[in-house]
């Protein structure tokens, strides 16, 4: 019989669903299910439910329960092996919360297989819907908790971040003081994973010490709720919360609705869920301290695993427990390929072929001309509103300002992640413009370290998927190895790698406290 482990993770926009066969390290089964698209009686646009405030962005629970109900169907139609199946893990988008009146455990505990989930839930709910990552309506409870807890350091040391409006504590601190009647009625608090984890196991599941560290509630350092943070958010906080734990401990075989209704192993174990973060950590392979992933996309992110927790003083980065055991970063810079393509789309350069092209035709270092690209407000650092700033370098020479975007936006990388003292030792690029070999020079050369490209798809499923294998293996006693684990199923591109040429490396040494001063000046000027 195949040991096959099923990994979910549920994004903003999409369910998606890998399947891997242990012994032959293959995945088996790959699925998305698109929420506008597959479910649109919730009338979400791009899984967010419209709201007249354009800071305000929530999602519906119900409609993320019904994704479970269509993703399982669907496996069973398209005839994967579910009795098959060990071990269930996942992971959600971070930070959005679901809120539970007293009848959710009994709703839980008897899941009938004669009903979809959505009525299953009926009436369970204190909060009709779920605020996610996107919405930024919390400032004022951001700076109040942060207050509390004593300044933008102190809440980063304690907690992992700074606050931050998407977080749940600020969150939960606007309903408790927008809608109190509701926040009292509301006996179980879950975030998106432990809610999709809740029900699979057919009870109220743990919140993981990944997905925890996104909520300002979690002692980053312990790995338990934080008292003072939890009281500075609002009152009897602590009875509302479900208890922490690592991501892939086995929670309970799989609810018998699962098994009745889709021909799910009813031995199958359902496992704690983590953040889709968390989980692409472990489904692109950063398995070791200083392996670093670099992610080219609307926003750039630059990823990895810490040995030791250390935080970021400035707030500007995160730290979240990984699900290797040890620690992990994050962080998010706004102005990413956005940026990019609008440096492309002001010189007319067709594709990234070209910026590759232009590229190459000028020198690492550019002759010391910098451009801090501030298309849109950028989080890393702070700054609230766009700016283009350039020093020593020719408005109109494409070429030049071809190198310093993506220069300047290495460099930044560089210097906002000083703070956690990791030299990487590998970093594995993804996302678009990772396809290109002048570019990934660029990150060899600027970050000083071996490039390789990644590509996996669906990485947060697969890591999921992995993570279901681990909670699996060691629930029977076998002590998996996270980095034998992983072999096979996230290895980098076949002859990527890209060494970092010496003479330009020292070039960027110098460079980076040029950048510093620059950036430092493009933020007195705002
Ligand atoms: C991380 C964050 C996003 C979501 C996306 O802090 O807000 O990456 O997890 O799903």
């Amino acid at each position: 019989m195949a040991k096959l482990f099923l990994g979910l993770d549920s994004s903003t926009q999409s369910l998606s669903a890998v399947v891997i066969d242990l012994d032959s390290r293959k995945v088996v089964y790959e699925k998305s299910l698109n929420f506008d698209a597959a479910l649109p009686h919730y009338k979400t646009h791009n899984g967010v439910l419209p709201n007249r405030d354009p800071l305000v962005k929530h999602s519906s629970p119900l409609m993320w329960a019904e994704a479970l109900d269509l993703m399982f169907a669907a496996m069973k139609k398209d005839g994967v092996a579910l009795g098959q199946v060990l071990a269930i893990s996942g992971c959600g988008q971070q930070h959005g919360s679901v809120y539970f009146n007293e009848r959710v455990e009994a709703a839980l505990t008897n899941l009938t297989p004669e009903k979809s989930l959505v009525e299953n839930l009926r009436g369970v709910l204190a909060r009709k819907t779920s605020p996610i990552w996107m919405d930024s309506s919390t400032a004022v409870e951001c700076a109040e908790i942060r207050k509390k807890l004593g300044g933008i350091k102190y809440t980063a040391s304690r907690t992992g971040s700074d606050t931050f409006e998407r977080f749940t504590g600020p969150q939960i601190r606007k309903f408790y003081k927008t809608e109190p009647d509701d926040y009292t009625k509301t006996t179980s608090l879950a975030l998106v994973s432990s809610f999709m984890a809740s029900l699979l196991a057919g009870k109220i599941a743990p919140i993981d010490f990944g997905d925890g560290a996104g909520m300002n509630l979690m002692d980053i350092r312990r790995k338990v709720w934080d008292m003072d943070a939890l009281k500075a958010t609002a009152p009897n906080l602590k009875k509302k919360l479900p208890p922490l734990a690592a991501s892939g401990r086995v929670i309970g075989p799989v609810s018998a609705y699962f098994v009745t209704k889709y021909g799910m192993n009813p031995e199958a174990l359902a496992t704690v869920w983590t953040g889709d973060n968390p989980a692409s950590v472990i489904g692109l392979g950063l398995i070791k301290a200083g392996q670093v992933a670099i992610s080219l996309g609307t926003s750039d992110t630059f990823f990895g695993s810490m040995e030791k927790c250390l935080t970021d003083e400035n707030g500007e980065g995160h730290v979240f427990g990984s699900p290797t055991g040890g620690y992990m970063t994050l962080i998010c810079f706004k102005n990413g390929s956005l940026a990019r393509e609008k440096v492309r789309e002001l010189f007319g350069i067709a594709d990234w072929n070209k910026f590759g092209e232009l590229l190459k035709q000028t020198k690492p270092g550019n002759d010391g001309g910098i451009l801090v690209p501030w298309f849109e407000a950028e989080i890393v650092p702070r700054v609230n509103q766009p700016g283009i700033h350039r020093f020593d370098l020719d408005a109109k020479n494409a070429a030049a300002n071809c190198r310093a975007i993506f220069e300047a936006q290495l460099l930044s990388m560089r210097l906002h992640s000083q703070w956690m003292q990791v030299a990487p030792e590998r970093i594995f690029v993804t996302g678009g413009a990772a396809n290109n070999r002048a570019l990934l020079q660029v990150v060899a050369d600027v970050m000083n370290c071996r490039v390789s490209r990644i590509e996996v798809s669906k990485s947060a499923a697969l890591g999921s998927a992995l993570q279901a294998a681990h909670g699996w293996l060691s629930a029977a006693g076998k002590n998996p190895k996270w980095d034998k684990l992983v072999t096979g199923f996230t290895d980098p591109v076949p002859n990527s790698e890209i060494r970092p040429d010496k003479k330009a490396a020292k070039i960027y040494d110098k460079l980076l406290e040029k950048y510093a001063a620059c950036e430092r000046d493009a933020m007195d000027t705002i």
